[in-house]
């Protein structure tokens, strides 16, 4: 069965203006803001602004263009961050919940990136 996108989800809405976000980088297909909630001193997430539901929604419909935006503007954020491992930065960790066992409370494809503090091992 195809996916079947909410608009009404809270995403879409901050996509369409209608609720405020605290935006960190927007570019064509991509837009970041920061957590509601923060877990770490760094929180954002990014969100394609395509109505995807969930990862792999994203990963096999989106078109290249969507996903090398994507993909860039995670990079670009670690970048504005200053938590590349690369350049001097601590290193973060990336998080893709995704349907009822990964936990995903919004339907609206995101990547958390969290960073600013030791988070811990996760993978026994
Ligand atoms: P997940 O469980 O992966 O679906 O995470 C959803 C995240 O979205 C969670 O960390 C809290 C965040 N969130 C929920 N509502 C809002 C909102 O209105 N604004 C912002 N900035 N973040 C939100």
């Amino acid at each position: 069965m195809p996916y079947a996108y909410d608009d009404q989800n809270i995403f879409a809405r901050i996509l369409r203006g209608e609720i405020p976000n605290d935006t960190v980088l927007e570019t064509e297909h991509t837009l970041a803001f920061n957590d509601i909630a923060p877990q770490a001193p760094v929180h954002v997430l990014v969100i394609p602004k395509g109505p995807y539901v969930c990862h792999d929604h994203f990963a096999l419909e989106a078109s290249d263009a969507e996903i090398a935006d994507f993909t860039r503007t995670v990079g670009e954020i670690c970048r504005m961050k200053g938590i590349r491992p690369g350049e001097g930065g601590e290193g973060y960790r990336l998080i893709v919940n995704s349907g009822e066992h990964g936990v995903q409370e919004v339907p609206h494809m995101h990547v958390h990136i969290l960073a600013g503090r030791n988070l811990g091992r996760m993978l026994a």
